[in-house]
């Protein structure tokens, strides 16, 4: 057994969740926050057997768009503020970021 651990953005989540259970895949959602982005997005914990992994992944590939977003730069603490442009920075976010877990046991009590 695996867990698939699949960050993805706010947007494709619902959708996604559709998907994977249309695919019988059992899902669990948790709210969860990107460290530089420091924006909202969804974090789903999916358990199944090794033989579906390349399935899950499918359809996580399939329902996931990757997105440009901008970012304010933040300002250099203490330096010269007068020779300093806050220009947004482009970052490309998503599709997804999946980590594929080896299951040692799986309890259902
Ligand atoms: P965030 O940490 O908010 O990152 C959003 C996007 O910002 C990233 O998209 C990446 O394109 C960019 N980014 C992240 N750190 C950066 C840095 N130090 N310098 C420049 N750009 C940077 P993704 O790579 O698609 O990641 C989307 C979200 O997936 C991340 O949100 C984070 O929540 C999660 N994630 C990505 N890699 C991870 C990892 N190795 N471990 C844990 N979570 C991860």
């Amino acid at each position: 057994m695996k867990l698939l651990i699949a960050v993805v953005q706010d947007k494709d989540s619902n959708r996604l969740i559709e998907a994977l259970g249309e695919g019988n895949f059992k899902t669990t959602k948790l709210a969860s926050t990107g460290g530089f982005l420091k924006e909202g997005n969804t974090t789903l914990m999916i358990g199944c057997d090794d033989d579906y992994v390349e399935d899950a992944l499918d359809i996580i590939r399939d329902n996931c768009s990757q997105r440009e977003q901008m970012v304010a730069p933040i300002s250099p603490m203490g330096g010269n503020a007068d020779s300093y442009i806050p220009r947004p920075v482009k970052v490309e976010v998503g599709g997804a970021t999946v980590f594929v877990l080896p299951v040692e046991s799986f309890f259902q009590f």
